[in-house]
């Protein structure tokens, strides 16, 4: 499709983020043990792509559905590092990378928001983030 990010791993060829980030799940074990949470996990990835991304990068979204997204994750995050269980999985890679994404390339941020700017600043923490996005 002409677009990033795509990854080639022995004879596979995928692409779509989300796509990507649930096969590396599951490939290095790193998905959650009871199906339900891994429905959540899976919840959280397409909602990062399909209904979070449209919310922050489209103009006309910004003003309508992104405030309304943003409050409800905000309260999703209070007292939570994580959105899924006590560790990171592929939901907050997928919420996380467009929310700095969106921080970064158009005229968004989070001061509204604590509990997404709280959660945000620590996954800018992470050396794994700081290796990827963060070089940007
Ligand atoms: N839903 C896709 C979005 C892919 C996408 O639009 N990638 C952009 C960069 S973030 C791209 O490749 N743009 C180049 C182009 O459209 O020519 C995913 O999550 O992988």
């Amino acid at each position: 499709m002409g677009k990033v990010p795509a990854i080639l791993d022995g004879n596979l060829k995928l692409w779509e983020s989300g796509a990507i980030l649930l096969y590396l799940a599951e490939k290095y074990e790193k998905k959650p043990t009871l199906l339900e949470e891994e429905a959540i996990v899976t919840q959280w990835v397409f909602f990062a792509n399909a209904t979070l991304s449209p919310a922050l990068f489209t103009e006309e979204k910004r003003k309508t559905e992104m405030p309304r997204l943003l409050a409800a994750l905000n309260q999703v995050l209070q007292n939570k590092s994580f959105l899924v269980g006590n560790n990171l999985s592929a939901a907050d890679i997928g919420v996380a990378s467009y929310l700095y994404y969106a921080k970064i390339l158009v005229p968004v941020n989070y001061n509204q928001y604590p509990a997404i700017n709280s959660y945000l600043n620590s996954m800018e923490e992470r050396p794994a983030f700081k290796n990827t996005l963060g070089k940007r």
